[in-house]
C-alpha cells in the first residue's frame, strides 16, 4: 500500500489531520490501535477553544457542534464560600464552547467514512521506519497479518503511550515533566449540572470542578489522591465531597444521581522536544500533556494540527518545504505557553499535601488579586479562551 501521509493514532488530533488534508485533496490513512467503540467510550476533555472550532468549520465538521455545543462567555471561581465570575467574552472578544470530546471524536469519525477515508481498526506492532530518509514506511498487523505502508511522512497522533515518540531516538530527543502528588476523580451522570457556567472551586478539602455535557448531563471532578481507587468511591461519598468543596449556595442547587463512569486520572506537565525528526511529525498527546484544569490537552493538540495541516498542505500544494521546517518550533512555542498556563491555574487551585502555611496565604492572595483585578483576569481569560495560533 502508499499512501501520503500516514497518521498513527486515531483520536482527535489524527481523525482531525487526516480529515483537513482530505479537503485538499492530500491521501492519508490512519492507524488505531483500538476499536471505535473503544475510543468513543473515552471520557474526555469538555472545553473547545475558537481556535479549534475553525478547524472543525475548515474540517466542514462543525454543524453539530454549532447545533449542540454550548457556547460559555464565562467561568466562575470559588474559594471556600467565596466566588467571582471571569468573563471570558468581556474581556477578549471570544467565549469557548463546551462541545466533549467523544461528540468532536464522533463527527470526525463520521466525516472521515461519509469520505470514503481509509481507518485501519485493531492495528498491533506499529513500528515506524526510515523518517530520516525520503522513502519512510510504517509496518503493522491486523489479526495476524502483516501490513506496510509507503509514504511521504508520518503523523505521530497517537497520544501518551504511542510509539511515535520512542521512535525519535533517544540522543536527540529531550523531556521535561513534572508529576503532580494528586490526581483527578471524575463522574459523568445524567443530571442537570448545577450552574450555567463552569465552576472551578480550591477548597481546604481540596480542587473541584463542576462541569457539563448538555442540559442532563453533568462531568464533577474532586481532587483525589493518587492511591485512591475510583471503585473505592461510592455514588454517595463522592457527592458529599462535592458539597463539602464548593460554595454552599451551589451546593444547595446540586442534583445528585447515579454515575454512569467514574475515572482517575493523575495530573502530569511533559513536554518532548522536538516535535519532528526527518519526516515523522509528533502531534498532541505524544508530544505534550498538561493538567487538565486548564482544559488545554485537546485544544494544544488542535494547534499542532493546524501548524502541521498548513506545513503539509504548503508543502504539497506550493511545493514549499518552510512550512513544515517551522513545524516543531511553532507548535512548542504555543505548546509551552498552555504548560505555563496549565501549570499555574493548577497551582493556583490545589491543595498539596506539603503546602505550607506559608504557601497557602501566597495561593489566597494570589486568589484574591485574581477575584479583583481586571488586569490579572485578562491575563487569565486570554489564555483560557486560547493564545492566538
Ligand atoms: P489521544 O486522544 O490519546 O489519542 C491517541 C490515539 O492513538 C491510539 N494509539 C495507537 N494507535 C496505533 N498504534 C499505536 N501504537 C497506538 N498507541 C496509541 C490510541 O488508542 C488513541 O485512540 O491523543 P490526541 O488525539 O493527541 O488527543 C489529545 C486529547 O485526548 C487530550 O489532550 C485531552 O483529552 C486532554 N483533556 C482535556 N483537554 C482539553 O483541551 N480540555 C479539557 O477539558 C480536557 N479535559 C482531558 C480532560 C483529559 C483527561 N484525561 C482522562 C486524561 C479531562 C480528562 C479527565
Ligand atoms: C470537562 O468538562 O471534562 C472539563 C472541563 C474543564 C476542564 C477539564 C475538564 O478544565
Amino acid at each position: 500500500m502508499k499512501t501520503s501521509v500516514v497518521i498513527v493514532g486515531g483520536g482527535p488530533s489524527g481523525l482531525l489531520l487526516s480529515q483537513l488534508l482530505h479537503t485538499k485533496g492530500i491521501e492519508s490513512i490512519v492507524l488505531e490501535r483500538k476499536t471505535k467503540e473503544y475510543v468513543l467510550g473515552r471520557i474526555r476533555a469538555g472545553v473547545l477553544e475558537t481556535g479549534l472550532v475553525k478547524l472543525m468549520e475548515e474540517a466542514g465538521c462543525a454543524e453539530r457542534l454549532h447545533a449542540e455545543g454550548f457556547v460559555h462567555d464565562g467561568t466562575q471561581i470559588a474559594f471556600g464560600e467565596e466566588f467571582f465570575r471571569v468573563d471570558f467574552t468581556a474581556l477578549t472578544g471570544t467565549p469557548v464552547v463546551v462541545y466533549g470530546q467523544t461528540e468532536v471524536t464522533r463527527d470526525l469519525y463520521e466525516a472521515r467514512e461519509r469520505a470514503g477515508g481509509v481507518i485501519d481498526y485493531d492495528v498491533e506492532n506499529v513500528v515506524i521506519h526510515d523518517v530520516d530518509t525520503s522513502n519512510p514506511f510504517v509496518t503493522y498487523s491486523v489479526d495476524g497479518e502483516e501490513r506496510r505502508i509507503d509514504c511521504d511522512f508520518v503523523a505521530g497522533c497517537d497520544g501518551f503511550h504511542g510509539v511515535s515518540r520512542k521512535t525519535i531516538p533517544a540522543d536527540v530527543r529531550k523531556e521535561y515533566e513534572k508529576a503532580y502528588p494528586f490526581g483527578w476523580l471524575g463522574v459523568l451522570s445524567e443530571t442537570p449540572p448545577v450552574h450555567e457556567e463552569l465552576i472551578y472551586a480550591n477548597s481546604e478539602r481540596g480542587f473541584a470542578l463542576c462541569s457539563m455535557r448538555n442540559e442532563q448531563l453533568s462531568r464533577y471532578y474532586i481532587q483525589c489522591s493518587l492511591s485512591d481507587d475510583p471503585d473505592d468511591w461510592s455514588d454517595e461519598d463522592f457527592w458529599k465531597e462535592l458539597k463539602l468543596r464548593i460554595p454552599s449556595h451551589y451546593a444547595e442547587q446540586l442534583v445528585t444521581g447515579p454515575a454512569i463512569e467514574k475515572s482517575i486520572a493523575p495530573l502530569r506537565s511533559f513536554v518532548t522536544e522536538p516535535m519532528r525528526w526527518g519526516r515523522l511529525f509528533l502531534c498532541g498527546d505524544a508530544a505534550h500533556i498538561v493538567p487538565p484544569t486548564g482544559a488545554k490537552g485537546l485544544n494544544t493538540a488542535a494547534s499542532d494540527v493546524h501548524y502541521l495541516y498548513n506545513g503539509l498542505k504548503e508543502f504539497y500544494l506550493d511545493g514549499s518545504e518552510s512550512g513544515i521546517d517551522a513545524y516543531s518550533e511553532n507548535a512548542l512555542r504555543r505548546v509551552w505557553k498552555a504548560e505555563r498556563f496549565s501549570w499555574w491555574f493548577s497551582s493556583l487551585m490545589h491543595r498539596y499535601p506539603d503546602q505550607t502555611p506559608f504557601d497557602l496565604r501566597i495561593q489566597t492572595a494570589e486568589l484574591a488579586f485574581l477575584g479583583s483585578n481586571e488586569a490579572a483576569q485578562k491575563a487569565m481569560a486570554e489564555n483560557y479562551v486560547g493564545l492566538p495560533y
